[in-house]
């Protein structure tokens, strides 16, 4: 991929009002556009400089002006950054002066992108760079920052170093095949490759509870009206969100609330009832998306009503679930039991709550997040959690399986060092060194301009 070498320009900054906005200007005229801006002919390197700036239609604004020349800036090009007042007008103003002087708007995530391109970071940090600006639990922050230090980058170049030297001594028997001489026999050959593919199953070991951290879980609520679904959704999200109401049927759309359970973000989804109402076509539409949800849910948390005897409903829910991970609740544990053993559920196990006292609901988020992460803890923050990383690196593990089993065989050389280049490839597509440009497009795409 070409590196550019025009001069762009973006508001860094959030929209909305702040105590100030910050626009971002990078490329070889930012010097000189930051000098046409603002009267100021030379500015000092990495030193904020107290400026006026005005464009086509008189002063803007006063402003703190920096100068980070290249290399040494974020995107490995001069950069200078403009912090004015934090009014969405001004920093319109600010970036129109930036073009009239012969900036470019800056595509998404194309400061990124040139700091990429420069060498500044290799693919995995620039995705950090993303998912850092994106996180919304502290265990997002963390495990985003880890890679953007390269801690991932370490992990995946020392496996890469490894084969590359693995790769050299069977390619120098490959040269030198007449003098009987091997730099590596099969055995140990095998062995090696074996051990490089203990490396990315470490890796990969994480990559279950990195997605989970970074992606986060749906748990959609299912169960009959007045069961209490939104009631138990306004104890999980914390807050007086859903419509809670004495009449059946009146949670008619779909309804999402973000919560943090042990570092993961859970997304509650509570939907309709799953009555069979004739004639009411707002409610059938809004029970239409219910079954569409929970379709789709990682988790179904099916509510059930003890203190009304199981129905025809109840039981079917309860079937086309089955074969989903889902939590099912007997609520109301509040009140007296209308189950009796022979017509309470035979699943096991229900946890027994109670939205309206709280009974419960600790265990409820213990469970809801065990039905999709297992019961391993999630305290630290994974090395891996990205699903593009995941994939290569698994590509990358199932070449070396084929690799060890080869040499271990006695293939010539010429078929082991293709799985372990195809390995190689994989790798290299992680950090950013062989990915194809539409990936690379695609990745910054995602970005928000600015970034
Ligand atoms: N006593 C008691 N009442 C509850 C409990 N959970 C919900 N309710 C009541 O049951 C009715 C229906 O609750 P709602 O959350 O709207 O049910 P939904 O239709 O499943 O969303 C409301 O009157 C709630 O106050 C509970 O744990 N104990
Ligand atoms: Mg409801």
């Amino acid at each position: 991929m070409f590196c550019p070498d025009d001069t762009i320009v973006a508001v860094a900054t959030p929209p909305g009002r702040g105590g100030i906005g910050v626009v971002r200007i990078s490329g070889p005229a930012a010097p000189a556009i930051a000098a046409q801006l603002s009267g100021h002919p030379e500015l000092e390197p990495r030193r904020a400089t107290l400026a006026r700036v005005a464009g086509a239609g008189g002063a803007i604004d006063r402003v703190l002006l920096t100068l980070f020349p290249a290399p040494h800036s974020y995107t490995g090009e001069d950069v200078v950054e403009v912090s004015a007042h934090g009014s969405q007008v001004l920093l319109r103003s600010i970036v129109q002066a930036a073009m009239d002087a012969g900036a470019r708007l800056a595509e998404p995530g194309e400061f990124t992108l040139r700091a990429f391109l420069r060498g500044r970071i290799d693919l995995i940090q620039a995705e950090a760079v993303r998912d850092l600006v994106d996180a919304v639990t502290p265990l997002q922050a963390r495990a985003a920052f880890d890679q953007l230090e390269g801690t991932l980058t370490a992990r995946i170049g020392e496996a890469d170093r490894a084969l590359f030297d693995l790769v050299a001594r069977l390619e120098a028997s490959l040269d030198f095949p007449d003098e009987g001489y091997h730099f590596v026999d099969d055995m140990s050959a095998a062995r090696e490759i074996q051990g490089i593919a203990r490396q990315l199953d470490e890796l990969r070991a994480d990559a279950l509870r990195g997605r989970l951290i970074r992606e986060g879980v749906h748990v959609v609520f299912a169960g009959r009206p007045n069961a209490g679904k939104s009631s138990l959704f306004n104890r999980l999200a914390g807050a007086g969100r859903a419509i809670v109401t004495e009449v059946p049927g009146t949670t008619r759309d779909l309804l999402t609330e973000t919560v943090e359970i042990e570092g993961v973000p859970v997304t509650l989804v509570d939907t309709a009832g799953l009555r069979e109402t004739a004639g009411d076509a707002i409610e059938e539409e809004g029970m239409a998306r219910a079954v569409a949800a929970r379709a789709v849910a990682a988790v179904v948390l099916v509510v059930l009503d003890q203190s009304v005897p199981m129905c025809r409903d109840d039981r079917l829910l309860l079937e086309h679930t089955a074969t989903q991970p889902r939590v099912i609740v007997a609520n109301k544990s509040d009140l007296p039991a209308a189950w009796t053993p022979e017509t309470a559920p035979v699943e096991a196990p229900v946890l027994r709550v109670s939205a309206a006292t709280g009974e419960g609901v600790e265990t409820l988020r213990a469970a809801l997040l065990a039905a999709v992460a297992g019961s391993e803890p999630l305290r630290d923050a994974p090395a891996i959690t990205n699903v593009r990383h995941t994939d290569l690196i698994s590509q990358a593990r199932t070449a070396l399986g084929r690799a060890a089993a080869a040499a271990a065989a006695g293939t010539p050389e010429e078929f082991v060092l293709a799985d372990l280049n195809e390995a190689r490839s994989r790798l290299e597509e992680v950090t950013g060194v062989r990915t194809p440009d539409d990936v690379i497009h695609e990745i910054f795409g995602r970005f928000c301009i600015g970034k």
